[in-house]
């Protein structure tokens, strides 16, 4: 089985990478990541010599370059994570969303069609869902749910879905699209509110808590999201979405008081700040498919989960002091700069 992972240096493809290496050996890899501000090939410094992994420097929208690559490497399965993927930047700049979300999973499923590719896994999210309201906690949702975005964000991974679906039935291509809620975990980039609470916290900074706190996430684990994902590939129903979420609520406040008291750190730390436009409440994800049909649950409760959390961020200061320094996007010229080309 050979697997392409698109966005294999951002958070979930490096976890994915890892996972899979651990877990499938007879499974080889190829990462492709363009390594915007978001990737960063540190992440998968201890897999870059695996005899099953190989990395490759690429865009997803850059037509000639994939399609260079699937004829080069003959993919089984293609698992698609590489997307602009923080609402807060498609609110100042929506234009690179609209492109690599929608035009990058497109490109990416011509080459599929052009070579036969068994599988395209699309990685998509709940919030093409839109949100739920603060008072209903019986209201989940389903797959059935109707689509309704808030972000440019959130419209532009809904887009990606529509295609894909689009691409299922017109041209019989064999796609799966998993929905997952907000993971959390190793790798996690210092934009996005755990990691950005976990490590300012460690520098005594304010802890930016945008409106009221009270908004609603449904919190994962990273590699409970990858075990999922590894499934829908292995036994998932071709043409079908499964959402992926382990009924794990907190409010945004809650979630911060906890990182703060993992970290010794006081509650005054916290500062209430402008809210977040077009702000969604609540996400809560039904995860009853994906159980029934294939078996998988979330074997990570939160409180372990944010305990490992914190103490990988505390084992890996280089890894995020890099990141807010910037050196980590010199990693590539150290990592690839005096490798020869093979083929
Ligand atoms: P991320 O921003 O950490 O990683 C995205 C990766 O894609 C980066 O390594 C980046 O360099 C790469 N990339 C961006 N544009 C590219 C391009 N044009 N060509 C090739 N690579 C490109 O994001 P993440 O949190 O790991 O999310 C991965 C996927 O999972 C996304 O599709 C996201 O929408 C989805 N998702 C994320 C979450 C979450 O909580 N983080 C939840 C559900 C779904
Ligand atoms: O500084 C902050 N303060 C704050 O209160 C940040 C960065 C966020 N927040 C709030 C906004 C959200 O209610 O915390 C919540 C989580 O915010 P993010 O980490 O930005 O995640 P979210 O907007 O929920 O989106 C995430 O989950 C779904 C991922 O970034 C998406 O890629 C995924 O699809």
């Amino acid at each position: 089985m050979k697997l392409l992972v698109t966005g294999g240096a951002g958070f979930i493809g490096c976890n994915f990478v890892h996972y899979m290496l651990q877990n499938n050996p007879s499974t080889s890899l190829v990462a492709l990541d363009l390594l915007t501000y978001a990737g960063n090939l540190s992440s998968l410094e201890s897999v870059i010599d695996h005899p099953n992994f190989r990395f490759v420097k690429g865009d997803i929208t850059d037509r000639e370059a994939i399609f260079a690559l699937f004829e080069e490497e003959s993919f089984d399965a293609v698992v698609n994570f590489a997307a602009e993927s923080h609402v807060d930047r498609s609110i100042h700049n929506p234009g690179v969303f609209l492109t690599t979300n929608i035009l990058g999973t497109q490109t990416l499923m011509d080459a599929c069609r052009q070579y036969n590719v068994g599988r395209f896994h699309q990685v998509g999210t709940d919030e093409v869902y839109g949100d739920l309201p603060l008072d209903r906690p019986d209201l989940l949702f389903t797959e059935e749910t109707p689509i309704h975005t808030s972000s440019p964000y959130s419209a532009s991974k809904a887009s990606a879905d529509l295609l894909t679906q689009a691409y299922h039935r017109t041209y019989k291509l064999p796609i799966t699209i998993s929905r997952c809620s907000n993971n959390y975990g190793p790798y996690h980039f210092p934009e996005k509110l755990i990691p950005l609470m976990i490590t300012r916290a460690l520098h005594d900074q304010p802890l930016p808590v945008y409106g009221n706190g009270l908004n609603v996430r449904d919190w994962l684990y990273v590699e409970d999201h990858c075990a999922a994902i590894a499934m829908i590939l292995e036994h998932g129903t071709v043409g079908e979405v499964y959402n992926v979420g382990g009924h794990n609520e907190k409010t945004n406040l809650d979630v911060v008081k906890t990182i703060l008291d993992e970290l010794g750190k006081p509650h005054s730390l916290i500062e209430f700040v402008t809210d977040r436009a077009g702000h969604d409440l609540r996400y809560a994800i039904d995860p009853t498919k994906i159980h029934n049909e294939l078996g998988w649950t979330p074997k990570t409760p939160f409180k372990e989960g944010i305990q490992k959390t914190v103490q990988w961020y505390l084992e890996h200061r280089d890894w995020w002091q890099d990141i807010l320094s910037g050196d980590y996007r010199n990693y590539y010229e150290t990592m690839y700069g005096n490798r020869e080309k093979v083929s």
